[in-house]
């Protein structure tokens, strides 16, 4: 655990008890600070010892020296929060658990990482090539593990964040060693403001680094807007510096060229580099529903993408490929398709699910033969039949929904774990019937 001891004897409030919530909450008690904490929705049975569970209202707001508040609470847009309100009203700093573990005085150095899309890969390949040099390193933020449960590897170490827009927006005082923005596509508008709001909030992390440190930046229109609104100067990365032989098949695809760039180009910017990316990449696992693969079975791979919520996502994972039974579908987002719509060459088949079905349908029809097939468990028997019928080279049945999840599942981890159970299901039933036919 980080502990903030520049925090020490001070009074903090805590709204949202999620991961980053709870995490802040220990390491400001062990920092001997005092916590008041909040939740509108859970509240834990049984709060950190010395913490006190209190409604904002009783919070003793003139004492209060930050807010800590949840990077999924807004604070300007569609409206703040009500406390975000009140903090503002009593002058209370609104800030996030980055700022206190950027402000605890870590001695690694700190890499952070955002972008619409390739965030969390591009924060593990960092770690990974860390890792593989007998660096110690450790990643945390919007990739999942809370910052101020991370250690500090010390001097010789590094601490790579991931970080998205929401923590961008509240986390005043981020220090950081080397810095990269991987491209910007419209995403979480509502909590912007719109565009405008949204890369101004990306271009927040240059303010982060030292005036002799460049941002790095992607090459796509969102990243050249971002020029803008930036207090640095941007060197754009260069995909080329990416090893092209030897990669795993989680790292198929331009998209990936750039999110390996971007990794050994933050690790150059700390003075770190390799003879060979491509060896030290080889066994890169990659993450779990981002073109992850499950299975491969009488020349069918199954590949789980259940993280493209998306058409910009979606559309990576359709030029990765080459004959694609694609399952697409669920809660739809306003350009419907969006990017996916001109990613079409390979798909062969294209088996909808879930709420957008009929949207789906409308868009694809003349481009591709479709199939409502409903669910993910009938897609999928529906879409290996197909590609077991078709017999072509490198078949792929890809769930790269380009929707979001809500529809049907909780999230799209919830989504990615189903489609894998029902791939692992289907393929036993196969053997089974094939067994009992010898
Ligand atoms: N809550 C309130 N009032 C509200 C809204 C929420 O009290 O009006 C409470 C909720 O009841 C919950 C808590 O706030 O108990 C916060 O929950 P949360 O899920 O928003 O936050 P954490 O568990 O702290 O997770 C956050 C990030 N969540 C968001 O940004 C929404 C996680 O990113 C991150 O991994 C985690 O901190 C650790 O750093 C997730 C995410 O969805 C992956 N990020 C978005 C994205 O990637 O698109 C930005």
């Amino acid at each position: 655990m980080i502990i903030p001891h520049q925090m020490k004897g001070k009074s903090v409030a805590i709204l949202g008890l999620g991961r980053s919530g709870m995490g802040a909450c220990h390491a400001l008690l062990a920092a001997e600070a005092k916590c008041y904490i909040y939740d509108d929705h859970q509240i834990p049975d049984h709060s950190p010892k010395g913490a006190m569970i209190t409604a904002p209202d009783a919070w003793p707001w003139a004492e209060l020296d930050a807010l800590v508040i949840s990077p999924g609470i807004p604070t300007t847009y569609p409206k703040p929060h009500p406390v975000a309100s009140m903090a503002k009203a009593n002058g209370v700093p609104i800030i996030s658990d980055i700022t206190l573990m950027t402000g605890a005085g870590i001695k690694a150095k700190i890499i952070g990482i955002t972008g619409t899309n390739g965030k969390s890969t591009t924060t593990s390949l960092v770690t990974h090539l860390l890792h593989r040099m007998g660096i110690s390193a450790q990643s945390g933020g919007n990739i999942g593990t809370p910052v101020m449960a991370l250690d500090d590897p010390g001097p010789d170490g590094v601490i790579v964040l991931e970080l998205s827009s929401y923590q961008l927006d509240i986390s005043p005082g981020l220090k950081l060693d080397a810095a990269a923005v991987l491209n910007i596509t419209p995403d979480h508008l509502d909590r912007h403001g719109g565009w405008d709001g949204y890369v101004a909030s990306k271009a927040r992390i240059a303010d982060a680094l030292p005036q002799s440190q460049s941002l790095l930046i992607g090459n796509d229109a969102g990243c050249l807007a971002l020029a803008n609104h930036l207090s640095h100067q941007g060197v754009q990365i260069d995909p080329k510096c990416a090893p092209q032989t030897g990669l795993p098949p989680s790292l198929r695809g331009a998209h990936n060229q750039m999110n390996i760039a971007a990794a050994i180009s933050l690790l150059g910017q700390l003075g770190v580099s390799a003879a060979d990316w491509g060896n030290l990449l080889s066994d890169f696992v990659g993450l779990p529903h981002r073109m992850e693969w499950v299975a491969h079975h009488k020349g069918v791979d199954f590949i789980n993408d259940s993280k493209a919520t998306n058409g910009v996502a979606a559309a990576k994972a359709l030029n990765s490929f080459p004959n694609i039974y694609w399952i697409a579908g669920g809660r739809m987002k306003d350009d419907v398709l969006g990017d996916a719509i001109n990613a079409l060459d390979h798909v062969c088949q294209a088996y909808l699910i879930g709420e957008c079905t009929d949207h789906f349908a409308k868009a694809l029809d003349g481009l591709v033969p479709y199939h409502k097939s409903g669910d993910i468990i009938v897609a999928t028997r529906q879409a290996y039949d197909a590609a077991r019928h078709d017999a072509k080279p490198g078949a792929t049945v890809l769930l790269s929904p380009a929707a979001a999840s809500f529809d049907q599942f909780a999230n799209f981890e919830e989504r990615g774990t189903y489609f894998r159970d029902a791939v692992e299901s289907m393929l036993s039933q196969d053997h089974k019937r094939d067994q009992a036919h010898v």
